[in-house]
């Protein structure tokens, strides 16, 4: 049994909305995060010493980064159908939008995202960061032209990838301008697997702390 480490508001949100969609049997320990510096608490670092979400205890090994565990629980805990196989044309193209959103997109999609949390950026890191997310949404915008999903024409791991790094952005107003982005987000919080995934996890968004 496969024992999911659940940050509110987190990217563990990922991996219930995997296992929900994939058929794979979990169980979910729940952590609140610190009300004023929205780091997560003590009890995680007990479990893996980053106290990062999500953190998965699989097959003997405390595991973290949530493409790594997307693959591997896709690979060895599934029918594999929320992957795309070795062999497969868009094998490639899967491993690299898998690894998209917390690779390339990850830094500058995450800064700007609290930045406003944290009182701002500095003009030149703001202009820099910002410049980077632009270029970063375009790409994903021509990626989808005429698609429903990343790749071979089916829901992945992929897609549940990108899709936290699209939460903020959409809140952000900044999918309003990109048809294809905003079309291909408002259909994956559509999906009852999402809508479960926030049911049994509650929302994936943080919000500015009190
Ligand atoms: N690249 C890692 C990032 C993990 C990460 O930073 N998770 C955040 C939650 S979204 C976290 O644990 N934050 C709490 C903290 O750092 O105290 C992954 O994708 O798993």
């Amino acid at each position: 049994m496969i024992k999911l480490h659940h940050l509110e508001t987190s990217r563990s949100s990922r991996i219930i909305w995997l296992c929900e969609e994939g058929g794979i049997e979990y169980e979910m320990v729940r952590y609140a995060r610190d009300p004023k510096t929205r780091r997560s608490p003590a009890a995680l670092a007990d479990v893996h010493r980053l106290a990062k979400a999500p953190t998965v205890e699989v097959d003997g090994h405390v595991m973290v980064e949530s493409g790594a565990i997307l693959e591997y629980l896709v690979e060895r805990h599934s029918d594999g159908a929320l992957g795309v196989a070795v062999d497969h044309p868009e094998r490639a193209k899967y491993l690299e939008w898998l690894h998209f959103a917390e690779g390339t997109m990850g830094m500058s999609f995450i800064i700007t995202g609290i930045a406003p949390m944290l009182g701002g950026l500095p003009d030149v890191m703001g202009g820099f960061l910002n410049a980077e997310v632009k270029n970063l949404l375009d790409h994903v915008e021509v990626e989808l032209e005429g698609k429903d999903f990343l790749v071979a024409d089916k829901f992945t791991g992929a897609d549940i990838n990108l899709h936290y790094m699209l939460e903020g952005r959409a809140a952000m107003g900044q999918l309003d301008s990109r048809p294809n982005c905003k079309r291909y987000f408002e259909a994956l919080v559509a999906r009852p697997g999402y809508r479960k995934t926030v049911e049994l996890g509650g929302p994936v968004l943080m919000t500015r702390p009190s």
